[in-house]
């Protein structure tokens, strides 16, 4: 898995490779700053990541910060309970919507699973053709209607077929241009609201398709549609085809959403299960020498990231504690200091009985004993 990633990302990868030729065990700030605005990753991140870093920074420092930005929460809304599962598509026209879910009824059905599919985009005939023929490679039954007619009933109907064949997931199209955004966003509020006529508590994920090779600039497409119709997940497509991997940590950051995948080719097997670890990693591995790879746990508590293991009380109580001391907790490693608006980066200290805020220069700030987050004095 870890090599196929690796190839997704060869470009990003190149251009990392490109701009810094030589492997190192450690890496000065000014020139990491460089590398990563060369992968995409978008200035804000740049900054807030490089002011949380000494002045040469080693791979476990920079693998610690990096993986911080994936803080969303990781739930994972998993098939359970009644038949069928049912997740809809969505994106701006072109993203990668309809090849997606030819990925993804592929991968359900090597598990084992039955899945329908519906197509949903009436907008355009050709949308309605294009996953009929993935429907028939892949050998999955597709409930379709005629281009322009109502696409929240092919979601009625293809919920409600599934539901009589007992089949476990249904994948819902739709179409990413309509004549005006509020059209598209009354056309998709209309398919939620149908799914769950259908079925309570259908659509259970909502899920988003981001063009990849638009980096950054798809964060703000992002947004729309969580403002339109509330997003779960996203996948990110054509990742091979791209340089600009490094928006991957924007998107994560910014959004708060998990990314569920990501998609490197055109065929039906070229979708990965999104891993940020793994992600980091191949990212990393551009960077740094083989001898510090070793040096990075795997897995597992390294002595200051893992504030991922509080609990929510605690990490309410920690809030309140910064929040009294003049910052703000900007993600689980991050605090912003609000008088004078610089990023601080919070580790876990060597025994891991406290929470400290570091600054630049490694030194401690403020320290919060772990039992002081479980009083709710
Ligand atoms: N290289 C590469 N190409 C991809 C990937 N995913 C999708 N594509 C290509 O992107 C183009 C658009 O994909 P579609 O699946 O038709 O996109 P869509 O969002 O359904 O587009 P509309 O239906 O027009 O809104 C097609 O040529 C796909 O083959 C990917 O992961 N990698
Ligand atoms: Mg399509």
């Amino acid at each position: 898995m870890f090599s196929f990633l690796k190839r997704g990302l060869k470009k990003t990868v190149e251009k990392i490779e490109a701009a810094a030729p030589k492997k190192r065990d450690k890496i000065n700030k000014e020139e990491l700053e460089d590398l990563l605005l060369e992968a995409d990753v978008s200035y804000d991140i740049v900054e807030k990541i490089i002011d949380s870093l000494p002045k040469t920074v080693k791979r476990a420092q920079l693998y610690n910060t990096l993986i911080s930005l994936f803080i969303y929460e990781t739930k994972k809304i998993e098939p359970a309970g009644e038949k069928p599962f049912v997740e809809l598509i969505v994106g701006v026209n072109g993203a990668g919507k309809t090849t997606t879910i030819a990925k993804l009824a592929l991968l359900y059905k090597k598990e084992g699973q039955s899945v329908l599919l519906g197509a949903a985009d009436t907008f355009r005939a050709a949308a309605i053709e294009q996953l009929k023929m993935w429907a028939d490679k892949i050998d999955v039954p597709i409930v379709s209607t005629k281009q322009g007619h109502d696409p929240s009933a092919v979601a009625y109907d293809a919920i409600s077929s599934a539901k009589a064949k007992g089949i476990d997931r249904v994948i819902i199209d739709t179409a990413g241009r309509l004549h005006t955004q509020a059209n598209l966003a009354e056309e998709l509020k209309k398919i939620v609201r149908v799914c769950a006529k259908a079925m309570p508590g259908a659509p259970h994920r909502k899920i988003l398709i981001l063009d990849g090779t638009q980096g950054n600039s798809a964060i703000n497409q992002a947004k729309a549609f969580k403002e339109m119709i509330g997003i779960d997940g996203i996948i990110i497509t054509k990742l091979d085809g791209t340089a600009k991997g490094g928006a991957l940590f924007s998107i994560a950051e910014e959004l708060k959403l998990p990314i569920y995948y990501i998609g490197v080719g055109e065929k039906a097997e070229d979708l990965i299960p999104f891993n940020a670890e793994d992600f980091v990693n191949t990212i990393l591995d551009a960077i740094f020498t083989e001898e510090e790879k070793r040096a990075v746990p795997s897995s597992g508590k390294t002595h200051n990231v893992d504030l991922h293991a509080l609990t929510k009380p605690q990490l309410k109580k920690l809030e309140a504690l910064l929040s009294e001391d003049g910052y703000d907790l900007l993600s689980k490693h991050f605090v912003q200091e609000r008088k004078s608006g610089r990023n601080y980066r919070l580790v876990i200290n060597e025994n891991s009985d406290s929470i400290e805020i570091h600054d630049q220069e490694d030194r401690v700030l403020k320290t919060y004993k772990a039992e002081d987050l479980d009083t709710d004095g």
